[in-house]
């Protein structure tokens, strides 16, 4: 069963591969969960949104590719949850880099450049959240405190899947 996705981004998405259950969806050779904030709850912090997915075998998610970004932040439009906690975080080897969780794939991004947020990362924390929209910009990140509880924030959990789908045009995720 196929479903229509906007062109929001780019991208044309054939939505044939992204099989929607709600607020999961494969795509590759993952499985990604979306959680909203707790509403009975102050909030989550990235540390306890990371144990949350590890509590499932999965871990918050990685973001290694313009393609990964470009359908995941695709998705989150249309959701309203206004921010996740990701799978990035500042490693404290010298020079101190911003890392996927996954493979520690380093992110170069400068500041401010996509997918940073306008003037992020300020330097106000180790982890990252991705904005579901800033300003205009769509799923750009923020560097925050990994132990900050924010109130809007949800998170997103990653799994590998045994069977990958293939993707047309060819799955550049190297997973
Ligand atoms: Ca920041």
């Amino acid at each position: 069963m196929c479903k229509e996705l906007v062109h929001f981004f780019t991208h044309s998405f054939h939505l044939c591969y992204l099989l929607f259950q709600g607020q999961k969806f494969v795509y590759g050779c993952s499985s990604y969960t979306f959680h909203a904030p707790f509403s009975h709850k102050a909030g989550y912090n990235w540390q306890e949104s990371r144990q949350f997915c590890k509590e499932t075998g999965s871990d918050l998610v990685s973001i290694e590719s313009l393609e990964e970004w470009d359908i995941l932040r695709s998705a989150i439009q249309n959701m309203k949850t206004a921010e996740y906690f990701i799978g990035l975080r500042l490693t404290n080897e010298h020079p101190r880099k911003w890392r996927w969780l996954s493979k520690n794939t380093p992110m170069n991004a400068s500041r401010g450049i996509h997918p940073w947020a306008p003037s992020q990362p300020s330097g106000d924390g180790k982890c990252a959240v991705m904005y579901k929209e800033y300003n205009k910009f769509f799923g750009r990140f923020n560097d925050v405190g990994c132990t900050v509880i924010l109130r809007n924030a949800g998170y997103i959990c990653e799994r590998p899947v045994t069977e990958c789908n293939n993707i047309e045009g060819g799955n550049s995720r190297g997973r």
